[in-house]
């Protein structure tokens, strides 16, 4: 079967396009459809032609795979003119989603029917790229300036009966037959003859409209170049020739596409599909049954798991030993689900559907019929165990004993039990409920078919699930805290809270690293640091943050931290105290205080995470670099265009981040600045983390 195929059903031909898995625009289906389009409109017996897909959607877009490689003929914008240039009406058939390219090839279609269940969309903005096959000067024509930027802007897909109110599409389908429905449309379709939006001119624009879009994009889109050079290829609609505003996309398109922050973002695409696939475990192995939870611990963390299991269809019971604890936990829960009503993310009937799937209780409650146990207690490894042990007495044979546990051991919970591979631990990030990443804790006996059920947990929660190996702070804690110790060091040697901030936060961290401790909590880190042994004896480490943690100044929770915070208020305020306290810790310290550059902050801080990275990919914790990636772009805010830190380093240059780093350890000594042995060996190779 090749990947485009022809049929004719009377005098209609059929143009079927079958490229699984997502019918994506690879050089053979460009070539495919140029080919039978130019054969249908010279076959006298043909009076009209539909374009559909086989599989389970129309063509998701361009094929990002061939993106970076010498692009092959037939063009796409080649191939979307031809079609737009038949002689016969060319009616697009869209079943699934018509995204990207597919969108811009059924928009060079002369006429669109979708299936009900139908989206179309143009998400190039995604991948740090624009439309760049007429996309930008089509849709502004069919649906006026202002909501083909919405589209393109904000990259989602619009369902089929919006899609049809817009004008983007001519029908909707009655029934699941969409190809009957599609020929009776064609025959409507040859009466009128091909219907060009190349003919069409931009509707009136309102005033402001791309005004508007650049106050927009200037919050959203920090730093990105894409989402500027689609209002200019807009503003190109409304005011050039059709020719002129392609050649105007055109190149707007190529350069987006030689950016590095497009082949940053084309990373994390393509890292977040392949962290589902963990090295050494095949298809073979499926998940468990996920139909109920259990989650003990009504705290935060336990309650915002509770809901997220919740709103993904499962029937949960929420356990604490505590009367008054339980009732806040359920209180909240009651409140997201309440919350997410009054902003019109869920029906009532969403809400009353997931209240009547949860229940709560004092005791161990219905642990015994649970699929999955998710324990969200302190990080006390004593009151763990003990819960472990418990559950272990009661759990039926087959389920899953989760913890949520952020630095302990997982070995040495699974050992409190007789079954530790049906131990693992699940490292949601706070607010459980809204971040994306799960760090998905694999012990050493942590059975296959539990690994593969935690990521099919994932993806049931919305969430990137990506394994990871037993280590203080598995991942992306063990990176934090080397990235959060040289912030820490930098305010002792001069940087201002706010300094590095800022810095950072410019770079494109969602947050910088001192607003992140007041956010979090410091005490929660100081807590965590009084639980290890293995400390390097060094009077400077995290000092400021223990000095504020002993003055009760905890951060946002205590109304100040690093920053002050007025009442009711989250903005950080920087405070002369901290300040004071800084310069005055330095000199009993003896820490010389300097000026310290923005790139200095960053290198030191960023390449404190990737030599970290390195050392955890060498001692196998991660088993791949994007993995790495995925934890930081989705847990802690690393900006998606620079495609994670491991990414980042390929990007500037292994070498150069070891060349670096060997002055920094040369400079502030090997305790902290010892290059990791693959840092040095990619370092001196000229290699790429990617390459292994
Ligand atoms: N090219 C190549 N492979 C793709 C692909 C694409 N466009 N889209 C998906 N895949 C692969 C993906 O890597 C995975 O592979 C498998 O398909 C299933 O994907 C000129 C330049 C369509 C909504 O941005 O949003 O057109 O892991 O796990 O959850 O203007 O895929 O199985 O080996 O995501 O059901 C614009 C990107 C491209 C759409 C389906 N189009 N794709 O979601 O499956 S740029 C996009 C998606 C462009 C033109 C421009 C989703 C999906 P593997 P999946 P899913």
């Amino acid at each position: 079967m090749s990947a485009v195929n022809i049929e004719r059903h009377g005098r209609i031909s059929l143009i079927v396009v079958d490229n699984p898995p997502v019918n994506a625009l690879s050089q053979t289906v460009r070539a495919g459809l140029e080919k039978y389009i130019e054969e249908a409109e010279a076959d006298v017996e043909c009076d009209a032609i539909i374009i559909s897909c086989a599989g389970r959607t129309f063509i998701a877009g361009a094929d990002i795979k061939e993106f970076g490689k010498p692009p092959l003929e037939p063009f796409l914008p080649d191939v979307v003119s031809r079609i737009e240039a038949c002689e016969k009406p060319v009616i697009a058939a869209i079943h699934g989603t018509a995204l990207g390219g597919g969108f811009e090839i059924a928009l060079a279609c002369h006429y669109r029917i979708a299936h009900a269940t139908a989206a179309v969309g143009l998400p190039e903005v995604h991948l740090g790229l624009l439309p760049g096959a007429s996309g930008t000067q089509r849709l502004p024509r069919l649906v006026g300036a202002g909501q083909a930027m919405a589209m393109m802007l904000s990259g989602k897909p619009v369902k089929a009966r919006e899609a049809l109110e817009l004008g983007a599409i001519d029908r909707v389908a009655d029934s699941d037959d969409l190809l009957a429905e599609a020929t009776r449309f064609a025959e409507d379709c040859i009466k009128q003859g091909p219907r060009r939006i190349c003919d069409m001119k931009v509707a009136e624009t309102e005033p402001g409209v791309f005004e508007t879009a650049r106050k927009e994009i200037a919050g959203k889109s920090r730093g990105l170049i894409s989402p500027e050079l689609i209002i200019q290829c807009v503003e190109k609609a409304t005011s050039g020739g059709f020719e002129e505003g392609l050649a105007f996309e055109r190149e707007r398109f190529l350069e987006c596409m030689a950016s590095p922050q497009s082949d940053g973002l084309r990373h994390a695409f393509f890292a977040e599909r392949q962290v589902g696939k963990v090295p050494g475990i095949g298809k073979a192995v499926s998940s468990r049954s996920l139909e109920s939870a259990v989650v003990i611990g009504a705290g935060t963390m336990g309650s915002g798991i509770a809901y997220a299991c919740l709103s993904a269809g499962m029937s949960v019971t929420l356990v604490d030993n505590d009367d008054a604890g339980l009732a806040r936990g359920v209180k909240s829960i009651e409140n997201l689900f309440s919350g997410g009503v009054q902003r019109g993310k869920i029906s009532e009937a969403d809400k009353e559907d997931g209240l009547n799937r949860f229940s709560s209780s004092l005791g161990y409650g219905n642990v015994a019929d649970a699929d999955i146990i998710i324990e969200a207690v302190f990080e006390n490894m004593a009151i763990k165990k003990e819960i472990f042990g418990a559950i272990d007495k009661i759990a039926k044979p087959g389920a899953i004993l989760a913890t949520n546990t952020s630095t302990l051991s997982i070995d040495e919970i699974a050992a409190a039990t007789g079954r530790p591979g049906d131990v693992i631990g699940l490292h949601f990030f706070s607010p459980a409920h809204i971040m994306r990443l799960l760090e998905i804790v694999r012990g050493e006996k942590t059975a296959d078919d539990v690994i593969v059920s935690s990521l099919e947990l994932a993806r049931k929660l919305g969430k990137v699930g990506v394994v990871v190996g037993n280590c203080f702070g598995f991942v992306g804690n063990r990176m934090l805290y080397c990235y959060a110790r040289e912030s820490q060091f930098l305010l002792l040697e001069g940087a201002a809270p706010e300094f590095i901030d800022q810095v950072l936060f410019d770079w494109g961290m969602a947050m910088g690293p001192n607003a992140v401790g007041d956010l979090a909590g410091l005490d929660v880190g100081y807590k965590a640091r009084k639980e290890r042994s293995d400390l390097p004896d060094d009077p400077r480490f995290y000092r400021v943050a223990d000095m504020l943690v002993e003055m009760g100044r905890y951060g946002q929770k205590t109304g100040k931290g690093m920053y002050l915070y007025e009442a009711g208020s989250r903005k950080p305020l920087p405070d002369p105290e901290v300040a004071k306290l800084i310069r005055d810790e330095a000199k009993r310290l003896g820490v010389a205080r300097r000026d310290i550059s923005a790139e200095e902050i960053i290198e030191r801080c960023v390449y404190a995470l990737i030599n970290e990275g390195a050392r955890i990919l060498d001692e196998g914790i991660a088993r791949k670099s994007a993995d790495i990636d995925v934890i930081w772009m989705n847990g802690y805010g690393f900006p998606r265009h620079r495609g994670g830190p491991m990414h980042f380093a390929d990007t500037i240059g292994t070498d150069r981040v070891y060349a670096t780093i060997c002055e920094f350890r040369d400079r502030f000594g090997p305790l902290y600045w010892e290059p990791s042995k693959l840092l040095k060996e990619l370092g001196t190779s000229g290699g790429k983390f990617a390459d292994l």
